[in-house]
């Protein structure tokens, strides 16, 4: 049986990621550094922070600014980032996915999301869908970053479902990584997750009936 199933926001339910690369885009111009949407993939999953300073330390200004000035390009970034998902509605929810939600809570099955972002209850408003989750996880309380499990093993524990009985589903390597290792079953949606345990390349192409096998036949 399946205790929960856990997503990811950002790329899984709706294509936020194209957002946080047009904005790390525009920030990245202005400080003179390569950015493009192949390095962009090391960014997903990751939080604002973290990918700021992978950022830097390609266009080699590791050390070029203070601590308080890479605060206030952060910000910066987060700025054009709110600007682009003011336009969010309801429409841009990746194509089967509330469907899918509804499906399985359909099931009695708790959902829960695992998103690494400060803007995840600002989306999910948007979509108007956040009343399909039944928890999701505080980024302000998780200390560990994805790849590290904490933030899915703090949503399964919160939904008392055990990992182990529970599903993820990510579009970020480092997410895949995360899923795996507080032991759920891993579905990968997008490109470069060979890792995952059940990989498709587009929303449309996740079926409930085909998840729910796969998982049972792993078991
Ligand atoms: C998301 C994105 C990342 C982003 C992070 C932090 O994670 O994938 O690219 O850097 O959130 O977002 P914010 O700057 O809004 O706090 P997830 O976990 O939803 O994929
Ligand atoms: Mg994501």
């Amino acid at each position: 049986h399946i205790e929960a199933v856990v997503f990811d926001l950002d790329g899984v339910i709706t294509d936020t990621a194209h957002y946080h690369y047009l904005a790390w885009k525009q920030l990245a111009d202005e400080l003179g550094i390569p950015f493009d949407e192949d390095f962009n993939e090391n960014l997903k999953g990751v939080s604002r922070v973290e990918s700021l300073t992978l950022i830097l330390a390609n266009g080699n200004q590791s050390d070029a600014y203070t601590d308080s000035e890479i605060e206030d390009l952060a910000s910066q970034k987060n700025e054009y980032y709110k600007q682009l998902i003011q336009q969010l509605t309801p429409e841009d929810i990746l194509p089967g996915m509330k469907e899918l939600i509804e499906e399985i809570r359909s099931e009695s099955i708790p959902v829960g999301l695992a998103s690494v972002s400060k803007n995840a209850q600002t989306v999910l408003h948007a979509l108007e869908i956040e009343h399909l989750f039944d928890y999701c996880a505080d980024v302000a309380k998780i200390k560990q970053s994805k790849p590290d499990p904490e933030i899915f093993l703090t949503v399964c524990e919160a939904l008392e479902a055990d990992p182990a009985q529970s599903i993820g589903v990510e579009d970020a390597k480092v997410g895949v990584q995360s899923i795996q290792g507080s032991g759920m079953y891993a579905v990968g949606v997008g490109s470069y997750l060979e890792q995952a345990d059940l990989m498709v390349n587009e929303t449309t192409e996740l079926s409930w009936t085909q998840i729910k096998q796969a998982f049972l036949h792993k078991q």
